[in-house]
């Protein structure tokens, strides 16, 4: 049987099907790393890393017969693919499959932000109802949408943005420029010319901090901020005190920088809506994605090409 260094959390029906062929070495949370390293080493020859939780540059190299590392996700900022790639180990992940969630969930916060949908349902539930009606919320018909990141997701959501009649712009560092939608050459420009920015770019080292004090300060006092991305992407102590002065209108997170740990004084915020990572998080898209990790895997061992891989980052 063919050894794999499960490092991140996988649903349990991937856990089975894979065990059924492969041996795995449990190592996400190991109680004494090195002796399991010492021991399985070098028999391991695959990996299953996670959007959250994947092997660094230190752990790659260790494992001297190591091919491949399958990522139960679309983002790869976890994982070192640089490490990996300059030894020829393959990277994989999930694109696709996950996409129309996310934007689901994207499109969904477009909305609800605006509409203070977060805030009314605490308003109702808190019995404040009864006192009285609620402050009036934002029609979102006829807004612009700014979108950081115009790759799978950020396209998906100008889709779904645009039946919902909002006018759309983007930034990228890649130009599209087949695309009718309006680029705008920096990120301050987009946020200045948005009434909601949107954050749909890639994680890691490229684009941490991107939204700053200065992004949210162009998107304005009217303005909301959107993250199905990466918590990372956003400078959160500049966020905080955005939403704290009023600088921005509100916000609508599904990732935060040092996740699961949220800031306490955004959990406070009538105007911020927080949910625990899950816009890809559903029966079916989980199922999807489990099944391409496990293709991935077999395509590999079998001396096939895998399905989806990381381009190169070199
Ligand atoms: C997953 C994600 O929740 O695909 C991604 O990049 O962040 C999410 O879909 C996460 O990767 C689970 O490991």
């Amino acid at each position: 049987m063919i050894d794999l260094l499960q490092v991140s959390q996988l649903p349990p029906f991937l856990v089975e099907r894979l065990e059924k062929e492969f041996r795995l070495h449990d190592f996400v949370n190991p109680a004494d790393p090195d002796k399991l390293l010492d021991e399985v080493g070098p028999q391991i020859r695959g990996i299953l890393a996670g959007g959250m939780k994947g092997p660094n540059a230190n752990l790659i190299n260790r494992l001297e017969n190591l091919e491949i590392i399958s990522s139960f996700s679309v983002g790869f900022d976890a994982t070192d693919v640089v490490a990996a790639q300059a030894r020829g180990v393959i990277v994989t992940h999930t694109p696709e499959v996950l996409t129309g969630d996310v934007a689901d969930l994207a499109m969904t916060f477009i909305l609800m932000a605006p509409r203070r949908i977060g805030e009314a349902q605490r308003f109702l539930r808190d019995g404040k109802w009864l006192q009285g009606r609620m402050d009036l919320g934002t029609t979102v018909r006829g807004k612009r949408l700014g979108i950081l990141g115009l790759g799978r997701i950020g396209k998906a959501v100008a889709r779904r943005a645009e039946v919902f009649g909002l006018h759309i712009a983007y930034h990228d560092i890649k130009p599209m420029g087949d695309l009718l939608y309006r680029s705008y050459p920096t990120l301050g420009d987009l946020a200045a010319a948005s009434d909601i920015l949107l954050v749909a770019c890639e994680g890691g080292q490229a684009t941490a901090g991107l939204v700053d004090g200065a992004v949210l300060d162009a998107l304005g006092p009217d303005g909301f901020l959107i993250n199905a991305a990466r918590g990372t992407i956003i400078d959160q102590p500049a966020l905080v005190s955005a939403l704290r002065d009023g600088r921005i209108a509100g916000a609508a997170l599904d990732v935060f920088d040092g996740e699961p740990e949220v800031p306490a004084e955004m959990m406070a915020m009538e105007n911020v809506i927080l949910t625990p990572h899950i816009a890809s998080s559903t029966h079916e898209t989980r199922r999807a994605m489990g099944d391409l990790v496990y293709d991935n895997i077999r395509a590999h061992f079998d001396g096939k090409p895998v399905l989806t891989p990381v381009p190169p980052q070199i």
